[in-house]
């Protein structure tokens, strides 16, 4: 099978969080030449915002594994969009969004250019991506570090709260086709 496996990193805290995140997976789940592979658990966050840029609202945070025959740089072209269609305010990036859609990873490689690096540089230190990739698959390994998602989520010595939320992910446009074991 050609294509790669990437994981996108969903993150919001503005406006109705679960219905952003809901929406982010449908459209998601409509990429051309690609398919998601699975589908975290939603999780409620604790901003981590040492600048104090993102205002109070804990985030709703999740991570889409897909697999996918888009090439890197097309496939942030295409996550940036769908930002910006979900209400991503693009003058100010870094406050409060609608939806925060970051490639943590593109399969095993590794690249740094201008506008895209990969893996995500800053992922190694988030509990709130960690906690939903090791849920998604905890032997993945990073190419730089050199070690698993799970031993990165053990290793962090951080203080950020987050909780696992009971609710489907996808459940209020009907369940996503991901969270059917039957179409895994
Ligand atoms: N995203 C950030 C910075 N801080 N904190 C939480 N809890 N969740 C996020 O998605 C998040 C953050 C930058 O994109
Ligand atoms: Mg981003
Ligand atoms: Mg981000």
């Amino acid at each position: 099978m050609t294509g790669e496996t990437a994981f996108v990193g969903l993150g919001c805290n503005l406006g109705d969080r679960q219905d952003f995140c809901d929406r982010a997976l449908t459209l998601l789940g409509l990429l051309p030449r690609s398919q998601i592979t699975g589908v975290s658990s939603y999780y409620e966050t604790e901003p981590l915002d040492p600048e104090g840029i993102l205002g109070p609202g804990w985030f709703y945070n999740a991570v889409a594994q897909i697999h996918t025959n888009i090439a890197p740089l097309s496939l942030l072209e295409i996550l940036q969009e769908t930002e910006r269609g979900l209400g991503r305010d693009d003058q100010h990036r870094q406050g409060p969004r609608t939806m925060d859609l970051d490639l943590l990873f593109y399969g095993q490689q590794i690249m740094n250019l201008p506008n895209l690096t990969v893996p995500h540089p800053r992922l190694h230190l988030r509990r709130f991506v960690l906690t939903p990739l090791v849920e998604l698959d905890p032997d993945w390994h990073h190419p730089i570090l050199n070690t698993n998602v799970k031993e990165l989520l053990h290793g962090l010595q951080d203080s950020e709260q987050i909780r696992k939320l009971d609710c489907v992910p996808g459940d209020r446009y009907g369940q996503h086709p991901t969270c059917n074991p039957s179409s895994q």
